[in-house]
């Protein structure tokens, strides 16, 4: 609990078996996590079963894998089904650290964003390639977050982490299941943030780069890459009421 607030942690689990318990032992420590759900995307692995040993979690498999961002889909409605206030997505694969949970759980729970990011990038000089992160994300990643920073009008030191918290509210009023079931479901959602007007908050984020916790290759990250910047340009289209898109309707924007 933080102040009242129900605080979940959820975790979309692929092939997590590894890494899993460590993550959840993390999470758990930070002792206000009123409950960790996991949803498996249908893994090759033991990660339902590992995640079955764990006390104050909620399982949930996927029957067949239908991807990263349709298991964040069924997340979301899992945590709000079960009365979440707060909610935290920590990626099962211990890149991020779950040391930060009480920090974004407070910057939501004080009603000071309904977002809130981890950022591998914030902080000192190319902190994320010192802590292993392969030159060629690094740039993709830099190249991507400016080219969005200026066609969504934004100043986000990243778009790609994995690290997000988010209000109760704002997940039910954005339209997620308009939304990819592939990776691009994330660059989807801040784009949608943006659109309702709502500020987004950055942490800086220590992150770990080893074999378990990186398994996109390059041919899915290039589909990615370019899914975003199609991303980037439907939001331009849209705002200048050229497109009508699912993804970004009509609507009152937020107030700050
Ligand atoms: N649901 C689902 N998740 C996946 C799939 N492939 C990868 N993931 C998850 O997507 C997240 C990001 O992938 P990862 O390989 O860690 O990417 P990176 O850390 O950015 O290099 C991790 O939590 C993976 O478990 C998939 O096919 N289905
Ligand atoms: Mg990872």
């Amino acid at each position: 609990m933080y102040k009242d607030k129900k605080v979940v942690v959820v975790m979309p689990a692929y092939n997590a078996a590894q890494t899993l318990q460590v993550t959840y032992e993390e999470v758990m420590a930070q002792d206000i996590v009123d409950e960790v759900i996991v949803v498996d995307d249908a893994s090759n692995d033991e990660t339902a079963a590992v995640a079955r040993t764990l006390d104050k979690v909620k399982v949930y498999v996927h029957p067949q894998n239908k991807g990263y961002g349709a298991n964040q889909k069924t997340c979301y409605h899992l945590a709000l089904d079960s009365g979440a206030d707060i909610v935290i997505m920590v990626h099962p694969d211990y890149q991020y650290t779950p040391k930060l949970v009480p920090a974004m759980a407070c910057l939501i729970g004080n009603g000071l964003f309904h977002c809130v990011l981890g950022s591998r990038i914030l902080g000192g000089r190319d902190r994320a390639l010192k802590q292993g992160m392969p030159l060629w994300k690094y740039f993709a990643n830099r190249f991507l977050t400016c080219t969005e920073n200026i066609m969504l009008g934004t100043k986000l030191s990243e778009y790609h982490t994995g690290y997000r918290a988010f209000s109760k509210e704002l997940l039910q009023k954005l339209p997620l299941d308009t939304n990819s079931d592939d990776f691009v479901f994330d660059n989807q959602v801040i784009a949608q943030i943006v659109w309702f007007g709502y500020p987004i908050g950055e942490i800086s984020c220590p992150a770990r780069y080893f074999k378990e916790a990186s398994s996109i290759n390059f041919r899915r990250s290039l589909k990615y890459g370019f899914s975003c910047l199609f991303t980037g340009m439907w939001f331009m289209l849209a705002n200048l009421k050229l497109v009508k898109s699912p993804l970004f309707p009509p609507s009152n924007k937020a107030a700050d």
